[in-house]
């Protein structure tokens, strides 16, 4: 615990003296510099800069996009093992590195120490799982019938663009893109504004392995500035997007428009929003559900996709669980990210403070919140907005239908367990969902009807362990499979089916 600490400290006082470089966009090996420049800063200390980064021009995009296309053959070529090799010499730099990655993480979004470290376990967990599949998925099966050998291949789909958000800024663009990777496809990563610094220390792991020039491309850039070239190029197979409803929307409408230069029907993959629900009934442990529920609501300050927005309470526990709830979230330690007992640190940046008090706002002419955190010294420095739980919340307010990726907690009353789950099943979104109860008969009513792709039992809702929870969710939350899943590869790939009639063999 002591040497972790000591490690931690030690790496963002060294990540603190790289503050100020300039980063260039990485196209087929080469760095190239751009006249647009995004200052990154640090959102617990806003006068606080982390570097500048070049910002890629749609030109640029149409660059990266042929590096990756003219690289495509030989890495498709290259043997599964050796792909798998090069994933798994790249988790090892990265655990190498473990705490000056979490440092950047620290710094450059704003997340406390142990979440920064658990987004650094992830991404290694990725390369390493994605790995082992694809070597699993290597050997084509022959399934022998008399007289016929069949067996199943895989072909990449070809140049993959990832678009990833900040708010696992390693490790789902490190998903993404070692999947694409692995598989055989070439890769442009197109990382999200405010975390692009991580990402160009995710392209230099890359390039340390070994993977050869123009594999993967580093194109940091505005999203509505080049993502309709990255989105709507005939030389892209792939887009696998991690982020908002409303872009992962426009980026598969554009994707779908196959005009006449198109050369395949791209393949999208979309993890988007969610509103998650915790239902809690009389048979729960109030004490596991309080801790479940405050920490899933106000981890990362609530920026996690998977965060849990409403509680949903059945019967009469519901102004006990409000009590004890309250309590525990007064106990939380609001503050800068990079302070080692910080549990709940700023959000992104001052466009989501913004939306975020928008619906504060709003959601104050209805009712006042049971409790809203004092965070106003914090506020002068960085751009904080503490917990807030407001209570007597109608199931079809605002600010229980829209996801407002912020620290603020709707509380729904129910009557019984199927009152329950038709509220939590009565928003757009199905990503996550979970229920405290002690009761055999409502813990399967939940598992069996709560419309969501990841369901937690008596356990907080935030969290896929990548292999154990496979993640994604349906309706509004997401198009294709599961992260970190068996099926998540085969979104890559193509099968092919070989059928060889044995009694010609040779
Ligand atoms: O999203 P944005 P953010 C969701 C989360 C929240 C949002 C926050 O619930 O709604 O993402 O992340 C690029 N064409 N999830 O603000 O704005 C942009 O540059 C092409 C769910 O980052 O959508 C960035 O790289 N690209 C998720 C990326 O899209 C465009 C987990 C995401 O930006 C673009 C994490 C355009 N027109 C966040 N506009 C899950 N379900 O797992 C922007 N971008």
């Amino acid at each position: 615990q002591d040497e972790s600490r000591e490690a931690m400290l030690a790496a963002l006082e060294e990540v603190r003296d790289q503050f100020g470089r300039e980063y260039a966009l990485v196209i087929n090996g080469r760095a190239i510099d751009t006249s647009k420049r995004l200052e990154s800063a640090n959102p617990s200390n806003k006068k606080e800069k982390l570097g500048h980064v070049s910002m890629a021009t749609p030109a640029q995009a149409t660059e990266a996009i042929d590096a990756a296309r003219n690289a495509f053959k030989a890495w498709s070529e290259t043997p599964a093992d050796r792909r798998a090799e090069l994933l798994e010499l790249v988790a090892a730099e990265m655990r190498m590195r473990r705490y000056e990655l979490a440092a950047w993480i620290v710094f450059e979004v704003g997340k406390p120490w142990a979440e920064a470290d658990g987004d650094v376990a992830e991404a290694i967990d990725f390369c390493r799982y994605y790995a082992q599949r694809v070597r699993a998925m290597d050997d084509p099966r022959a399934v022998n019938i008399p007289g016929e050998e069949n067996s199943y291949w895989y072909r990449p789909r070809g140049v993959a663009v990832v678009i990833s958000p900040w708010n696992f800024p390693l490790a789902i663009l490190t998903g993404m893109t070692t999947a694409a990777l692995a598989t055989g496809n070439t890769v442009v990563m197109k990382p999200a504004e405010q975390s692009s610094i991580i990402a160009f220390k995710l392209m230099q792991i890359f390039q340390n392995a070994g993977i050869p020039d123009g594999v993967v491309n580093y194109l940091p850039g505005v999203g509505e500035e080049v993502g309709p070239e990255l989105v709507g190029s005939p030389d892209v197979d792939l887009i696998a997007f991690t982020g908002s409803k409303d872009v992962g929307l426009a980026i598969n409408a554009t994707a779908a428009d196959t005009d006449d230069r198109q050369t395949s029907v791209k393949q999208v993959i979309a993890e988007m929003g969610g509103k998650n629900a915790i239902l809690i009934d009389e048979d729960a442990d109030l004490d596991e559900a309080v801790v479940g529920v405050m920490e899933s609501a106000f981890g990362y300050a609530g920026q996690k996709c998977s965060a849990c927005s409403r509680a949903i309470v059945i019967g009469d526990v519901y102004d006990a669980f409000i009590e004890r709830l309250v309590e525990a979230t007064k106990s939380l330690h609001i503050g800068p990210a990079e302070e080692s007992g910080t549990q709940v640190g700023p959000v992104i940046d001052k466009e989501a403070l913004a939306k975020i008090q928008s619906y504060i706002e709003f959601a104050d002419e209805i009712n006042e919140p049971t409790y809203r955190a004092d965070v106003k010294s914090l506020a002068k420095q960085g751009h904080f907005i503490g917990p807030h739980i407001y209570t007597e919340v109608a199931p079809e307010d605002r600010i229980a239908q829209e996801e407002i990726f912020g620290p603020v907690l709707a509380v729904i009353r129910a009557g019984d367990i199927d009152e329950a789950i038709e509220i939590a099943n009565n928003t757009k979104f199905a990503l996550t969902a979970g229920i405290f109860s002690r009761s055999p008969v409502n813990l399967r009513k939940a598992a069996s009807r709560l419309q969501a792709g990841n369901i937690y039992l008596n356990r907080g809702i935030t969290g896929a362990l990548v292999n154990r929870q496979p993640f994604g969710g349906y309706h509004m939350s997401g198009i294709g499979s599961k992260a970190g899943g068996p099926d998540y590869l085969l979104q890559f790939v193509v099968p092919v089916n070989v059928t060889e009639n044995t009694m010609r063999r040779g």
